[in-house]
């Protein structure tokens, strides 16, 4: 008898330089992802950083700029955030038509657990100036952006009032470990309930200003442009939308008759899940998927399952559909914008019984 293969999970390769990997939606059984199977989204190549010698300046619209060491950042009361991150081009590839960048399919997103100081914490120290408007945080990786012929860093701002939220942390460790260098060692933004984009990684700098931000990765990506041919009524990418995903079984699998237990996650960025129903009829009908108990708080998914009891051979189409505690309900069309971002339409696959 030959032993049974150990499949050895693994991500989906988008590009190598920059470094953009996807985790195959399946190998995601846990909720804390650990690092091997993180997605990874990169704009430039990793930045080098010199650990020994690391310190954090927070200065601009300040009463009294910083520069903090790592020891001096340890010291302060620490908070741990569970939540989800989801790049805001997660399942890209499903909009028709189709639209430039990543082709991201289900697995751009991860969770696990954050532990850092509250960047309220050290804005407070460092004291909020007049007139204070957003908070710009500057990671150390960079790289030219041929759409403006210029070498730019990653750097994003938040306004004041998510910046003062108790759960937006300058992260350092991931599950309990030091973040991993990939996902943005020593130091991480991260902020709960919005698209990852904001969650700066190798922060290099933090800085209140009193004016809007303007950097590319703000003003130009990260903007839904609802118009294919111009850029009018352009809004920004903030909060995730209402989500969900099956998991099992996968997109076209053959499966046999019998009992089988549906089962995937959903999320969504402001409230928490309420509800999670599932079509087997291609939404004909729909009946309540069973949420995991216990788990539908803070940031996080929730994992859900349904039994389906098949007894009739042939092709069946499932869809996934979520509702949050806003009222919030997945659609049946995703909201089509040029640059391809927030993609939250009903979840399908389908799958042949024999
Ligand atoms: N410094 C820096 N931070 C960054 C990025 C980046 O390229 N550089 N990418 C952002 C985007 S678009 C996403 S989706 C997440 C990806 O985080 P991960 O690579 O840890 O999964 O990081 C965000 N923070
Ligand atoms: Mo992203």
């Amino acid at each position: 008898m030959t032993k049974p293969q150990k499949v050895r999970p693994y991500l989906t390769t988008h590009s190598l330089l920059p470094e953009n990997q996807e985790t195959p939606i399946q190998f995601i059984n846990n909720d804390s992802v650990e690092n091997q199977l993180f997605f990874r989204r990169n704009h430039f190549t990793y930045p080098t950083l010199s650990y020994s010698n690391y310190w954090l300046p927070i200065n601009g619209v300040v009463s009294a700029p910083l520069l903090l060491s790592m020891q001096d950042i340890l010291q302060y009361p620490s908070k741990t955030v569970e939540v989800v991150l989801e790049c805001s081009g997660d399942k890209r590839n499903l909009f028709e038509p189709k639209t430039f960048g990543e082709q991201w399919e289900k697995g751009a997103i991860s969770q696990g657990k954050w532990k850092g100081v509250p960047l309220r914490t050290l804005l407070e120290i460092s004291g909020i100036g007049e007139g204070a408007k957003e908070v710009v945080v500057e990671g150390y990786d960079y790289g030219l952006r041929t759409d403006l012929d210029e070498v730019y860093t990653y750097t994003r701002s938040l306004p004041i009032e998510k910046a003062l939220h108790q759960d937006t942390i300058i992260a350092y460790e991931y599950n309990n470990q030091p973040i991993p260098f990939k996902h943005g060692y020593p130091l991480r933004l991260i902020v709960p309930q919005w698209y990852a984009m904001a969650s700066v990684k190798w922060i290099k700098q933090i800085s209140v200003i009193n004016t809007p931000f303007t950097g590319p990765f703000q003003t130009i990506d990260y903007m839904y442009y609802p118009n294919k041919d111009n850029d009018q009524n352009a809004f920004p990418v903030t909060a995730i939308n209402i989500n969900s995903t099956i998991q099992k079984p996968l997109d076209m699998e053959k499966i046999n008759t019998g009992v089988h237990l549906i089962k995937g996650i959903a999320w969504t960025g402001k409230g928490v899940i309420t509800k999670v129903e599932i079509s087997i009829d291609d939404g004909y009908t729909w009946s309540n998927a069973d949420i995991l108990p216990g788990k539908n708080v803070g940031y996080g998914w929730v994992s859900w399952s349904f039994e389906w009891n098949i007894s009739e051979k042939g092709e069946y189409t499932i869809k996934s559909r979520a509702t949050d505690s806003f009222g919030q309900i997945q659609p049946n069309l995703p909201f089509w914008n040029k640059k391809g971002y927030g993609y939250n339409a009903i979840d399908k696959v389908k799958v042949k019984v024999e």
